[in-house]
C-alpha cells in the first residue's frame, strides 16, 4: 500500500492522516484529483474508523416538503416553482400534520421538513406548523427549514436572525438540516442561484444557530459547474465554522441530479465523483464527526460502498422524497429499516440506529 500511496504521490497526505494532522487546499486538491480510487478509500477509511469505529448509523426519519413555491427558481432545481405553476403546491397546515397522523404507528423519532422560499405565507405559519406537529407527536424531534428558508422567515417576520431561531425553538425547532449550501462561491452563485442568500450569511445563520444550541447538518451540491477548487473552499469555510462554533453534525455530499432542471445538459455524477466526494469530505473535514452517504441521491449501491469511503451514515428510511425524484431520481420513495440494516451489515459495518442528535437508539450489531 505504501509503494502505491507514494507512486500515487498521496504519501505525504497518508502520513499527516497517520499523525492527525490537518489536510490542506493543495492536499485536498490532490485528492481530488487522483484516480487511484482505492487509495482515496484507503485513507478515508482511516479517518472513519478512528471516528465512529465499526458503526454505521441510520434514523426512522419522516420527510416533509410543506410546499414547493419558491421566489428563488435556482437552475439547478426542478423542485421549486413559480406561484400559480400547474405543478406549485403548498400544504396547509393540517395537511403536514395529516402526513405525521398517517403514520403514527411507526417508530419515528424525526421529521425533516424544508420547502422552498414561499413568496406570501405568513410567518406564523410556519410557527404554527411547529406547534402543531408537537401537539400531534410531541416526541418527535423537528429538523426544519434551511439556513436559506430561516433568513427568509426572520425578513418575514422583521425579526434578527437569532430572535426567529428563538422563536422557531420555542414552537418546537429541534435542529436545522443542510440544505441550501450549494456551492458558497460567489461565482457559482451568481450563475445558478443569484437571488439566493449568499454563502457567507449561509454560514453567518448556522453560526448563529449553534451559538443558540441548535445543531444543524451542511451539504455541498456537487457535480455541476463547480470547480475542485470551489469545491475545496467550500470545504475549507466549513472546516472554519465548525472550528468556531463545533455546532455541524453531518457533512452531506449532495449528487446534483441534472433532470428538468435549467441544467438538463450536464451528465449526472459518475460512481467515481460520488466516492471521491465522500472520502474527500471525510479527510478535509477532519471536525466534522460524520459524514452522510444520502442513498435517496447516491442510490443505495453506491450509498453502500461509500461505507468504505469515509461515510458512517445512510440517512434513514425517508419514506417520502421530493427533492430528487423531481430532478428524475429513481430511487425508491422511501427504505425499510431491513433494507438499510442489510446494506450495512453487507458492507461488514453495525446498523446503529440514532436519534437526530446521534445518540443511539439501539445498537443492532
Ligand atoms: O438544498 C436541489 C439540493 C437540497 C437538486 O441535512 C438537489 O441531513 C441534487 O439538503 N439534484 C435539499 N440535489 C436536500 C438536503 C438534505 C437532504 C437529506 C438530508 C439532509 C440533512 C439534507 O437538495 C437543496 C439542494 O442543495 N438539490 N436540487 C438536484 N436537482
Amino acid at each position: 500500500m505504501k509503494t502505491a500511496l507514494k507512486n500515487a504521490g498521496l504519501y505525504p497526505i497518508y502520513e499527516k492522516v497517520m499523525d492527525g494532522q490537518r489536510l490542506d487546499p493543495q492536499d485536498g486538491i490532490r485528492l481530488y484529483e487522483t484516480n487511484q480510487i482505492p487509495l482515496l478509500g484507503f485513507l478515508a477509511d482511516i479517518v472513519r474508523e478512528r471516528k465512529n469505529g465499526n458503526r454505521a448509523y441510520y434514523i426512522y426519519n419522516q420527510h416533509i416538503n410543506y410546499s414547493n413555491v419558491c421566489t428563488n427558481l435556482c437552475k439547478f432545481c426542478a423542485f421549486g416553482k413559480e406561484k400559480g405553476h400547474s405543478d406549485a403546491y403548498e400544504m396547509s397546515i393540517d395537511q403536514v400534520c395529516q402526513k405525521i397522523k398517517e403514520r403514527l404507528d411507526e417508530p419515528i423519532t424525526e421529521v425533516h421538513i424544508v420547502g422552498g422560499l414561499h413568496p406570501d405565507l405568513p410567518y406564523s405559519y410556519y410557527i404554527d406548523m411547529l406547534r402543531e406537529i408537537k401537539k400531534v407527536r410531541p416526541d418527535i424531534h423537528i429538523q426544519a427549514f434551511t439556513c436559506v428558508e430561516i433568513a427568509h422567515l426572520a425578513k418575514l417576520g422583521e425579526k434578527s436572525i437569532e430572535e426567529c431561531l428563538k422563536e422557531l425553538m420555542d414552537a418546537g425547532l429541534g435542529s436545522i438540516p443542510g440544505g441550501g449550501a450549494e456551492v458558497f462561491s460567489p461565482r457559482i452563485r451568481e450563475r445558478l442561484c443569484p437571488d439566493k442568500l449568499p454563502g457567507r450569511d449561509w454560514i453567518e445563520v448556522a453560526k448563529t444557530a449553534h451559538r443558540l444550541g441548535l445543531k444543524s447538518n451542511a451539504t455541498m451540491l456537487y457535480g455541476h459547474i463547480e470547480t475542485l477548487e470551489e469545491r475545496i473552499e467550500h470545504l475549507d469555510a466549513l472546516r472554519q465554522a465548525q472550528d468556531e462554533t463545533g455546532g455541524f453534525m453531518c457533512f452531506i455530499p449532495l449528487a446534483f441530479h441534472p433532470k428538468n432542471t435549467e441544467l438538463e445538459s450536464v451528465a449526472p455524477t459518475g460512481g467515481m465523483d460520488d466516492l471521491k466526494n465522500i472520502a474527500v469530505s471525510r479527510l478535509m473535514l477532519d471536525n466534522f464527526p460524520h459524514i452522510k452517504a444520502y442513498w435517496v441521491m447516491l442510490g443505495p449501491k453506491i450509498a453502500q460502498i461509500a461505507l468504505s469511503f469515509g461515510a458512517d451514515d445512510l440517512d434513514g428510511t425517508v419514506l417520502e422524497e421530493k427533492i430528487t425524484h423531481m430532478a428524475g431520481g429513481e430511487t425508491s420513495q422511501g427504505m425499510a429499516r431491513s433494507d438499510i440494516e442489510h446494506l450495512i451489515r453487507q458492507a461488514g459495518r453495525e446498523p446503529v440506529e440514532r436519534d437526530t442528535l446521534y445518540n443511539v437508539i439501539s445498537h443492532r450489531g
